[in-house]
């Protein structure tokens, strides 16, 4: 494909080849630590009774602690025991190559900075808390940990074929903004949601945005938005469903999407699973 022009990125000074850093974790300031443990005991309060029960499992097994940012090779020892991921400290975002090559090996890219006291609830690009609360108690699920696998070496197999924005849409509406259906409703699994205060309660309760069953084409057809919360979010019927609805080969997949138009972010399809019609009557986040 022609057009779009590939910036040759290379590792910033300090980062090895694959882009990783050393977390370097005696130079957290107090003030750091305190930033993450504000954070912890907020985001612990919002997600009872919203969070699916594998993050609580992930939380519980993992043992992050409330009062520090957690130490990568101390959670690495509890995390490759329970399903081989690592978690490994990189500057801010890094290339899709370089993401989905970690990925497909196991390996969880999670910032090392943490938000500044002054900005608890904006984010530039993923940090500390975002990745590692958010992220990392679903990768000790073992069925979670598998997709995220597969997602990881379908990117690199999407890479160069011009298919990589429709890949990143279901990376945004499952491993991010995804909700899934259990015993006693419709929980939280995605770490954009579990790690944002606001939107744990907004994604759920909020008559605004749509919610409607997981259709992976559907999905790769629907635009998001990085600036605000969700207008449409997506639940799957479980994990295990998801792993195996996105177990095949993408081939025919990317085939019919490229005879396909977008589906405008707020429509409704008559095909679509509805849990909730949205009435749009949220307007927008005050700008900072
Ligand atoms: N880099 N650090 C970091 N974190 C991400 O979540 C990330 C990234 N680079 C690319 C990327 N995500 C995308 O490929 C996915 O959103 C699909
Ligand atoms: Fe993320």
């Amino acid at each position: 494909m022609v057009g779009k022009v590939q910036r040759q990125a290379v590792p910033p000074l300090g980062a090895a080849a694959d882009w990783t850093i050393d977390q370097a974790y005696a130079d957290y300031s107090a003030a750091e630590h305190a930033v993450w443990s504000k954070l912890f005991h907020r985001q612990l309060a919002m997600l009872e009774n919203r969070a699916c029960p594998e993050f609580f499992a992930g939380l519980r097994a993992l043992e992050l602690r409330a009062d520090a940012i957690p130490e990568f090779s101390e959670l690495n020892r509890r995390l490759e025991a329970l399903t081989g991921w690592r978690v490994v400290a990189v500057p801010g975002l890094v290339p899709d190559v370089v993401f989905f090559k970690h990925l497909s090996e196991r390996r969880f890219c999670a910032g090392r900075f943490i938000r500044s006291p002054e900005q608890l609830d904006y984010l530039e690009a993923p940090d500390v808390f975002h990745d590692v609360f958010g992220h990392v108690p679903m990768l000790c699920d073992p069925v979670f940990a598998d997709y995220m696998v597969e997602y990881g070496k379908g990117g690199l197999k999407a890479d160069g074929r011009g298919l990589l924005d429709r890949l990143a849409r279901l990376y945004w509406y499952t491993v991010e903004f995804g909700l899934t259906q259990t015993e006693e409703g419709v929980r939280i699994y995605g770490a954009g949601i579990v790690s944002s205060a606001a939107e744990s309660c907004f994604s759920l309760e909020s008559p605004s945005p749509h919610r409607v069953g997981f259709e992976l084409e559907r999905v790769m057809r629907t635009p998001y938005r990085i600036d605000d919360f969700q207008q449409i979010y997506f639940v799957i019927p479980s994990l295990a469903e998801l792993r195996r609805i996105t177990l095949q080969d993408f081939s025919g997949l990317y085939d019919r999407l490229a005879q396909c138009d977008d589906i405008p972010i707020a429509k409704l399809l008559d095909g679509d699973l509805v849990f909730n019609r949205g009435d749009s009557s949220y307007g927008s986040l005050p700008k900072a």
